[in-house]
């Protein structure tokens, strides 16, 4: 059964919040399962990235742009998530990319690395044509 998100913007994933972080290029991961007794603490700093990466093939905090033209590792405007924990994918809604990308996880729906496995709603990771057709997506942003 796959763990839906509580709303648009957050979604947890093994005692672990991400944050879609909107008209941005990537999504921020917060551990909430070694904190306090909410399991947060204010202010905390992320621990991991999902579509920003340096270019060493890091994940970058601070990098705030787009990673060119699309491709299978960054994110435009991502806006939901749905994590499939039967499967171990995670999809995630790359809006302003027309499309949904797929990161296949490992068994404890942990990633494997940050690059997208999959892609619906284009032919390929590196175009973004808008397309209301049975193979296209024009600006997905809920996904359940
Ligand atoms: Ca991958």
């Amino acid at each position: 059964m796959p763990h839906r998100c509580p709303r648009e913007t957050v979604f947890k994933m093994m005692h672990r919040c991400w944050v879609l972080t909107g008209l941005v290029w990537a999504t921020f991961l917060f551990s909430t399962s070694a904190r306090g007794a909410s399991g947060i603490t204010n202010g905390q700093a992320a621990v991991d990235v999902l579509g920003q990466l340096d270019d060493g093939g890091n994940v970058s905090f601070t990098k705030a742009v787009p990673n060119g033209n699309p491709t299978d590792q960054g994110l435009w405007n991502p806006r939901n998530s749905v994590l499939d924990t039967e499967g171990h994918r995670l999809f995630v809604s790359d809006s302003l990319n027309n499309r949904v990308l797929v990161f296949d996880l490992d068994t404890n729906n942990n990633f494997v690395d940050r690059t997208a496995d999959h892609v619906l709603g284009q032919p390929n990771f590196t175009s973004n044509d808008p397309t209301t057709t049975a193979t296209g997506l024009y600006n997905p942003t809920g996904l359940t």
